[in-house]
């Protein structure tokens, strides 16, 4: 089989930013070795949780914290970066001078999304999303980082799975790569992937049902009603709880991911971080062909008022995202 690795395809790329090729090199060998930590599972004793919460009030897990640590170090020696920021720090990274001073971009993201799930040796991943950083500017404040996902320059993530996957966007399309562990390369898989325009597929946290908006409740109940309800078709229901898989699994086969905002969490903005989890996979969705919405308006569009800030997430098949807007503005 003929095959094209990562390498190969960077340096074949059409990239409107060449130092993307070094950056994306850097975020793959990251995302290798935090792969490493995650494939060896109970063997490293490092599955529990932390006594430290995160930023977002959240029980940090040890594997957290060393995929934070793994994906500061290896990104930030290839001097691309002018600044970081994560979901686990609550401010940016202090950056050591010798990498920053000539980097241009900025790196946000997430180190290890869906944690909750990585003692059950469920799927895991990390989100990525690379700004331009603002001119001029060499040692980036928190209002730097504040630029809305149509701005970025690359997005993705890796998923921990069944194979260890890189999928990103540098808007060109949607490209997936799989880890040969033999050679240690990513191995281009899945080119210009597109998610299906219809689908029958929903996935969202039923558990709060009670606490969503009439909309939502609507739509769901729609959902639900199957082929004897008003959309006159069955539909089935998937929750991973790991953003990276739902999201992995509406590129491959369709389908809808929300995670709407609801009584229980209207105060915060919604459950799902704008900067690093919404923003990225938004593009990535509309990369594929599909839409990504907060409920009001196109996710990419949102002015960001917080480094950590939540949003409402629907994203998914272009149809059913369009209908559910209908349930909003009605
Ligand atoms: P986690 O907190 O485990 O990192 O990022 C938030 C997230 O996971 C998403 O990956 C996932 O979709 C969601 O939270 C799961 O939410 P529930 O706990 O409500 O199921």
């Amino acid at each position: 089989m003929n095959k094209t690795t990562l390498a190969e395809f960077l340096t074949h790329a059409e990239l409107a930013e060449p130092a993307l090729r070094g950056m994306i090199t850097d975020i793959a060998q990251a995302c290798k070795a935090i792969a490493v930590q995650v494939n060896k599972g109970a063997l490293l004793g490092t599955m529990g949780s932390l006594e430290a919460q995160n930023v977002q009030g959240e029980t940090q897990k040890q594997l957290d914290v060393i995929s934070n640590d793994l994906f500061l170090q290896m990104n930030q020696q290839g001097g691309h970066y002018a600044g970081m920021a994560s979901e686990e720090m609550d401010e940016p990274y202090v950056m050591a001078e010798r990498y920053r001073q000539h980097g241009r971009y900025l790196l946000l993201f997430d180190p290890l999304d869906g944690s909750s799930n990585v003692n059950l040796n469920l799927s895991v991943g990390t989100i990525f999303s690379i700004l331009r950083c603002p001119h001029g500017i060499s040692e980036p404040l928190v209002m730097d980082f504040l630029q809305p996902g149509s701005a970025q320059v690359c997005a993705g993530y890796a998923l921990y799975g069944t194979s260890t996957m890189l999928v990103l966007t540098t808007g060109q399309g949607v490209h997936g790569f799989t880890l040969e562990h033999d050679s240690g390369d990513f191995v281009l898989t899945h080119a210009s992937m597109q998610i299906a325009a219809s689908s029958n597929e929903f996935a969202i946290n039923m558990a709060r049902q009670r606490w969503w908006d009439a909309p939502v409740q609507r739509y769901i109940a729609d959902c639900q009603a199957g082929s004897e309800g008003p959309l006159g078709k069955d539909y089935n229901m998937r929750w991973v709880a790991s953003m990276v898989a739902e999201v992995h699994r509406i590129l491959i086969r369709g389908g809808v991911f929300m995670y709407p905002v609801d009584a229980k969490t209207r105060e915060a903005g919604g459950r799902l971080r704008l900067m690093y989890e919404a923003n990225p996979m938004a593009w990535l969705v509309e990369q594929a062909g599909g839409l990504a919405s907060d409920g009001q308006q196109r996710i990419l569009d949102i002015t960001p008022q917080g480094l950590h800030q939540r949003v409402p997430v629907y994203l998914g098949s272009r149809d059913e995202i369009q209908r559910m807007a209908t349930y909003f503005n009605a």
